[in-house]
């Protein structure tokens, strides 16, 4: 492998946190579905977001939305290779969302550099094999069962503690089938077998998924959560496209949170905002750093200061 793949294949790293562009090719997703079914629009919708900063461009084929039906996977990959062989031929980093070993396999074959897994690879037994081969990053995201039937299975007694166990024991097994430890990123699956109430607490104590040692990456763009928080007075959740300054908050406040990672539909305000608590961490390191050096402040006894 040349030095070149091989770098293409770590994680990548911008000295923020990183951001991944939604980009969906599917009739049906909550957000985007149906805006870019055409392979030549989603291709130019996935430059845009390069071009506005994204880290990564996450090309998904088949809707994950509460209750959604699955897709045969020979559509599936009919959907999502055209698009990732496109955006890789234009040197933009690729993910390919899917459970699917053999669609990965396809993205990978077209120029996927990662695999983002909303199974954590439970659905596929293959996927485990096709990622160790490869020697690519795969997001494992929590998960418990098909969008179907997902919500039935939102039961916890501790969501925090449960959804890091059971993200321990997914990377375990990706381990065990020979995938790298630094190729490994978790996911805690925000509105997957979740409620709202789920949601908050995995936001609020992200650090206990971060102390794991992974990478975390979290996917809380426009979620039906932060449309609730955003309930006008008779109650009703705010629309999907009210929902762009909750996604930023939430942004910025899973990366102070120690977040590796985001997953957003827009993709200039997040990584703005991303860049400014860059510029606060660096400034917050520099006057750590030179406290350090000079000790703490010499209390001044008083009358002698100047104001
Ligand atoms: N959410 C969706 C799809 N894929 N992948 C990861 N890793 N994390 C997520 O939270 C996640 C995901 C939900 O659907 P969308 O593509 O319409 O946002």
């Amino acid at each position: 492998m040349s030095e070149e793949t091989a770098a293409g294949r770590d994680l990548p790293r911008s000295g923020r946190c990183v951001v991944f562009g939604v980009l969906n090719v599917t009739p049906d997703s909550f957000s985007d579905g149906g805006r870019w079914v055409d392979p030549d629009a989603a291709a130019e919708h996935g430059l845009a977001m390069a071009d506005e900063g994204a880290d990564v461009v996450d090309v998904g084929g088949e809707s994950t939305r509460p209750g959604a039906h699955r897709v045969d996977p020979e559509e599936e990959s009919r959907r999502v290779v055209p698009v990732v062989r496109a955006l890789a031929a234009a040197a933009v980093r690729v993910s390919v969302d899917t459970s699917r070993a053999a669609v990965a396999d396809a993205a990978l074959d077209a120029g996927a550099t990662i695999v983002n897994d909303v199974s954590g690879g439970l659905a596929d037994s293959d996927m485990a094999k096709v990622v160790a081969t490869a020697g690519v990053p795969w997001v494992l995201m929590h998960w418990r069962g098909h969008s179907r039937d997902m919500q039935a299975l939102a039961t916890y007694d501790d969501v925090v503690a449960d959804v890091r166990t059971e993200l321990v024991r997914q990377a375990d097994i990706a381990l065990a089938a020979g995938v790298e430890p630094d190729r490994i990123v978790l996911d805690p699956g925000l509105g997957f077998a979740k409620t709202a109430e789920h949601n908050w607490s995995l936001l609020a104590r992200l650090d206990e998924i971060v102390a794991v040692g992974f990478p975390v990456l979290v996917g809380a763009s426009r979620k039906s959560f932060l449309g609730k928080v955003l309930a006008g007075p008779d109650g009703e959740p705010a629309p999907v496209d009210a929902r762009e300054s909750a996604t930023v908050a939430t942004s910025v406040l899973a990366a102070v949170m120690g977040a590796w990672g985001v997953r957003v539909h827009a993709v200039r305000p997040t990584v703005d905002a991303l860049k400014v608590v860059q510029a606060w961490s660096r400034a917050a390191e520099h006057a750590t750093a030179a406290e350090e050096i000079a000790g703490p402040p010499v209390p001044r006894p008083r009358g002698t200061g100047r104001g």
